[in-house]
């Protein structure tokens, strides 16, 4: 399959920085999350930027797009659509705990849904970005999860249910996602299957989330030097990417 390539004029042309974020798990239990988001759209990105990449994992769960206001979620979802009527661009992938975000989201604020993968064409490099979930093909279990998850037909069905019924599901859900059981190499990405994706699709940088194990990692591909660079969660605050015409700086809240 052919990823959907952009060519974005806009960060050639002024050199404005671009944002990248996942992993924010945002959740009415943890209203820190959301003060972080708020302070970093008002005082890191607004300022200096027009352009955020949300890679997965906003939400720590999402029932379908009319399901928002019953999660706690219509501040944060305001929150975007404000941005996007400032003339910001925000496009938003899915993760594992997002993947029934939808149309209605997407015409209520105006975030474009971006295709995992995406290909991000930067002058200078090109980059893969991804959630990463598919990259951890050693967790069995959660490529099941995944690919149950991500099918068309089954996310309908559970649409077509009520509010109540898909917050049970949602929840027996979260209960067998648990991880608690798994070896930690489990999950993590595989190499291979690292390897593989960039080789597969000829980028130079793979950007990925959903492993909240923030790095940067180089790769010799056939002689080419490759890089991974892995965004950080927000537990203990705001953690982002940022390319500008310097090169790419990554930001966790321990730095
Ligand atoms: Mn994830």
């Amino acid at each position: 399959m052919q990823s959907p390539r952009l060519a974005n004029a806009r960060f050639k042309s002024a050199m404005k920085p671009i944002y990248i974020i996942s992993d924010l798990h945002l959740r009415a239990q943890r209203p820190d999350l959301n003060q972080s988001l708020e302070a970093f759209i008002e005082h890191v990105f607004t300022p200096e930027s027009d352009t955020l990449y949300i890679l997965g994992d906003l939400f720590e769960y999402w029932i379908g797009d009319d399901g928002a206001a019953q999660l706690g979620y219509v501040a944060q979802v305001d929150l975007l659509g404000d941005l996007v009527k400032k003339g910001k661009q925000v496009y938003f992938m899915h993760g594992n705990r997002d993947f029934l975000v939808g149309e209605q989201f997407s015409s209520t604020t105006g975030v474009e849904i971006l295709q995992d993968p995406f290909i991000l064409d930067l002058a200078c490099k090109t980059c893969l970005l991804k959630h990463g979930d598919d990259l951890c093909t050693d967790d069995v279990e959660h490529q099941k999860f995944r690919t149950l998850t991500r099918n068309p037909d089954w996310q309908k069905s559970i649409l077509e249910k009520s509010i109540p019924e898909r917050l049970q599901i949602a929840s027996q859900m979260r209960q067998m996602s648990g991880s608690a059981h798994k070896p930690s190499q489990i999950m993590d990405v595989n190499e291979q299957s690292v390897r593989q994706t960039i080789a597969e699709h000829g980028v130079d940088i793979l950007i990925h989330g959903h492993t909240h194990r923030p790095g940067r990692l180089t790769y010799d591909l056939n002689g080419k030097t490759v890089e991974r660079i892995v965004l950080g969660d927000w537990d203990t605050g705001a953690s982002y990417l940022k390319i500008d015409e310097r090169g790419f700086h990554l930001v966790s809240p321990d730095e």
